[in-house]
């Protein structure tokens, strides 16, 4: 059985508007992500969230919430090796102080929910971040082939999560 790594993503959903990421380097590099990444020794999977948010937009998060867990697989002809299997905790930041600013991983910039460049995004953004926009919360599962193309998923909205 692979490991599951839990990793945090948080979506700074400031109604209308939502701020996402140009990563400048490393996985995800050339598309619009949230902000997030791994846990490190002592962090809950909460502080671990907080520090990503400032360490990638220099924003101080107050209040964040739970809203859905993804576990993302990556088939053998995906080329990710080793990426075992990605157990996802998407947050929303609700309140939170300062003004994104750019940093060395990250072009932080506003959009309109109406204008989400889906096309530079994660091929599974389109299918869940809806629900999340929507109030939702949700539980899910993408399996990625060649080139990140998806080629198997569950999605479910959900009242509880782990
Ligand atoms: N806004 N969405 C993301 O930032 C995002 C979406 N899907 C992913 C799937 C696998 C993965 F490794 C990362 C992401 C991801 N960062």
């Amino acid at each position: 059985m692979p490991i599951k790594r839990p990793l945090t993503l948080c979506i700074i959903y400031d109604p209308p508007r939502i701020l996402l990421g140009m990563k400048k380097r490393g996985f995800g590099a050339g598309r619009w992500n949230g902000f997030g990444g791994k846990l490190k020794e002592g962090e809950t999977i909460e502080s671990a969230a907080k520090r990503e948010i400032f360490e990638e937009t220099g924003i101080t998060a107050h209040d964040i919430e739970k809203r859905g867990v993804i576990e993302f697989e990556f088939s053998p002809q995906s080329g990710q090796k080793n990426a075992g299997i990605l157990e996802v905790h998407v947050f929303q930041v609700r309140g939170f102080t300062g003004t994104p600013e750019e940093s060395e991983e990250m072009k932080p910039q506003w959009f309109s929910v109406d204008e989400i460049p889906y096309d530079t995004m994660w091929p599974d953004d389109i299918h869940w971040l809806p629900l999340f926009l929507a109030g939702k919360r949700f539980k899910g599962r993408f399996l990625f082939g060649e080139h990140d193309t998806i080629l198997a998923h569950q999605l479910e909205e959900t009242n509880v999560l782990p």
